[in-house]
């Protein structure tokens, strides 16, 4: 039997306040969930929507000290950053808190102390890295090293990003603190910890038998890990960035960052209203954590396990977690810059959220992995938005302006056909809202957008404006049919696409609706005046598409330099060495193929001394003629060397790229032939 409830209340993952949000975030977590809030709301049912930042955890601190900033700078950054790229895309969040707040302080702190005073913790001292020179302990992710898998040398202490496998500390080969560059030792450190394993029978039966409902991703996941068995989980660490562990002889050490951001929904609650307990407390709440696929063991194991230790608490009734969406074929990276970030799609796409709305839930990654193609964004915009949506609306603005003066016509008696297109529609409603229940977003678009093909075919099987020369009572009930199915679509697309809808109800001259007039064909009375008609969305060009793809083949490009600049660099060399090199700047006279030589060029140098001939493997990356008149630099005192029958009397200096390519090295500004290169 399902459980009958009163209230929603919807939290969504708090985004670490480390670098800006980008579409990944969108697709996996925020748009759904904003869906959802929004269209609960529009059925007037209660609902409460959680947002906020996660500000601490280890990546944020070793940001900060890269960057020698404190790590609360880095979090007023992107908080703000992040909060406005929620706000500029509709994500309608009742509140958007931060981790750092007062508020969070005081709810995590005594959330930790009700466990431990209620005996809820074990506490256990183990051996960790300390670095000595720095005085402190190493988070595992401060300690870098060589993977025992893969042979990476720069791996972390908790995990090798070149292999993927999860590792700890204690697994690296020369490990090394990334704080001070010291060899770490290690040395005892008190902490407390989550017996999950007392916990396992009932999160079990839990989540195995009473919540076989949810999505087979989440429950697979969560039963592979109650297969594994549970271990208890550490809930403290040994860092100065975070909620400080409240209780005696524990100086130096703060809650775990998954122990106090889960918290944090609860804290931004408490910040949104004093009755906070009623939708934390109450079984009539129905609490439901939209998350990334890399967080359901946390939001499906731990922090249930918190709650019920706590006491007090309702847990989720679901989990409705979404898969990745890689970008391009590639997996969307913040290290890499790999992403489309949502600021600066705005700046290429100013006023087009609602596009990337929707290609997003068109392609959201709700059962598997998907992947978002610049080719895709364009071809859903043109062909469906544009050609389907788009149309509709604007066919049936247009003519009810042309034949009746932009006012409702009447409508007459329907017919079979009129009735037939009706059912279609009520159809559809069951099913889109049956999906959309069961947090099927991308199928329950695919049938909003049925809507409005079913608007489009209406359109064309009647032709109003043939009809128009000789049935005026006709025309006028198929146009008044149209517009009733344009403030139809103004309804369902609300939660999809809340810029769109709004525009709609513009046009139409209508401020609200509410979903159970969804179905409805009598939302516009004849007469009611429309405003002139504009369009919805307009057509992506070819150009605009091929200068995001060309942007991602940059940072494509940038990343691999900076990957090839990372090979160690070879042994030092004395001064006196380097000073054996006569190395100088040339013109370039002539240039030209070597014959039967495919990668050699063969030019004559104005070297300032009476002129020489230097070979080079440049062929495959220029013309010879692009080279003539440039300048270039050389190694005057090169023994010569017979190539081919010729002699080349030096070397030309040359930069190689990643590649494999190279480029002639050149000096800033123009010198006289023969000056030397110190
Ligand atoms: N900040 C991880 C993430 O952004 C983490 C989520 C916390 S939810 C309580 O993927
Ligand atoms: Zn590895």
């Amino acid at each position: 039997m399902s459980k009958a409830f009163n209230r929603t209340l919807i939290t969504s993952a708090l985004p670490y306040a480390n670098g800006p949000v980008h579409i990944g975030h969108l697709a996996g977590v925020y748009v759904p969930a904003d869906i959802y809030a929004r269209y609960l709301r529009l059925k007037g049912e209660d609902v409460l929507f959680i947002g906020g930042s996660d500000e601490h955890g280890v990546p944020i601190a070793l940001k900060a000290k890269a960057e020698g900033v404190s790590p609360q700078d880095v979090v007023d950054k992107f908080h703000y950053i992040i909060k406005k790229s929620f706000e500029d895309f509709g994500i309608s969040f009742d509140i958007y808190s931060r981790t750092t707040s007062e508020t969070h302080y005081k709810t995590a702190s005594d959330f930790f102390r009700k466990l431990y005073d209620k005996g809820e913790f074990v506490e256990k001292t183990s051996e960790q890295y300390y670095d000595e020179e720095a005085k402190q302990f190493l988070a595992d992710r401060y300690i870098t090293g060589k993977c025992p898998h893969c042979g990476n040398e720069k791996a972390y202490g908790d995990q090798c990003e070149s292999c993927g496998t999860s590792l700890s500390p204690l697994d690296l080969i020369n490990p090394k603190s990334a704080i001070s560059g010291s060899v770490p030792v290690l040395k005892e450190t008190k902490h407390w910890y989550l017996p999950l394993d007392k916990h396992e029978t009932w999160l079990k039966k839990w989540i195995l038998e009473d919540h076989k409902e949810w999505k087979t991703n989440v429950y697979g996941q969560c039963k592979s890990w109650l297969d594994m068995g549970l271990q208890p989980r550490a809930v403290s660490r040994d860092l100065d960035w975070g909620v400080p562990v409240p209780i005696e002889g524990a100086e130096g050490k703060v809650l775990y960052v998954w122990f106090d951001a889960p918290i944090g929904y609860i804290s931004n609650t408490i910040e949104l209203t004093p009755d906070w307990e009623k939708w934390w407390k109450q079984e009539d709440t129905k609490l439901l954590h939209f998350i990334g696929k890399d967080n359901i063991v946390f939001h499906c194991i731990v922090f249930p396990a918190m709650l019920k230790a706590e006491g007090s608490f309702i847990l989720p009734e679901n989990v409705p977690a979404n898969e990745f969406l890689n970008l391009e074929g590639d997996k969307i990276s913040t290290s890499r810059n790999w992403a489309v970030w949502l600021h600066e799609y705005l700046e290429d796409f100013p006023g087009k959220q609602d596009v990337l709305r929707y290609v997003l839930t068109a392609n959201a990654p709700e059962t598997k992995d998907n992947d978002f193609t610049w080719k895709d964004f364009q071809a859903r915009n043109n062909n469906e938005l544009v050609a389907v949506l788009g149309n509709f609306v604007n066919r049936a603005m247009v003519l009810t302006h042309n034949y009746f003066e932009g006012k409702i016509p009447v409508c007459g008696v329907l017919t079979d056909y009129d009735k037939e297109t009706l059912k279609e529609f009520t159809a559809i409603k069951a099913e889109l809202e049956n999906y959309l229940q069961n947090y099927r977003f991308r199928e329950a678009l695919k049938e909003a957008m049925n809507l409005s093909r079913v608007g489009n075919k209406y359109l064309a099987d009647t032709e109003p404006w043939k009809l128009a020369k000789t049935d005026m009572g006709r025309t006028a009930t198929i146009l008044n049919i149209s517009m009733q199915i344009t403030a139809n679509l103004a309804i369902v697309f609300e939660p999809f696409l809340p810029v769109s809808s709004k525009k709609i109800k513009g046009l139409i001259n209508k401020s609200d609706f509410k979903w159970s007039q969804f179905g409805q064909i009598d939302l516009l009375e004849a007469g009611h005046e429309l405003n002139p008609a504009e369009l919805l969305f307009e057509k992506i060009e070819d150009e605009t598409i091929e200068r995001q793809v060309q942007k991602l083949l940059d940072t494509k490009k940038a990343n691999e330099l900076r990957e090839h600049q990372t090979n160690p660099q070879k042994a030092n060399v004395v001064f006196d060495d380097f000073t054996k090199l006569d190395i100088r700047v040339g013109r370039v006279l002539e240039c030209q193929k070597v014959p039967k030589a495919d990668k050699l060029l063969q030019f004559k140098i104005d070297d300032g001394l009476g002129g020489r001939t230097i070979l080079s493997g440049m062929a495959e990356y220029y013309a010879p003629e692009e080279l003539i008149g440039k300048q270039i630099c050389f190694i005057a005192n090169l023994e010569p060397r017979k190539i081919r029958g010729i002699e080349s009397q030096g070397m030309i200096l040359s930069a190689q790229n990643v590649d494999g390519s190279l480029f002639v090295v050149q000096p800033s500004k123009e010198v006289l032939p023969g000056s030397e290169v110190l």
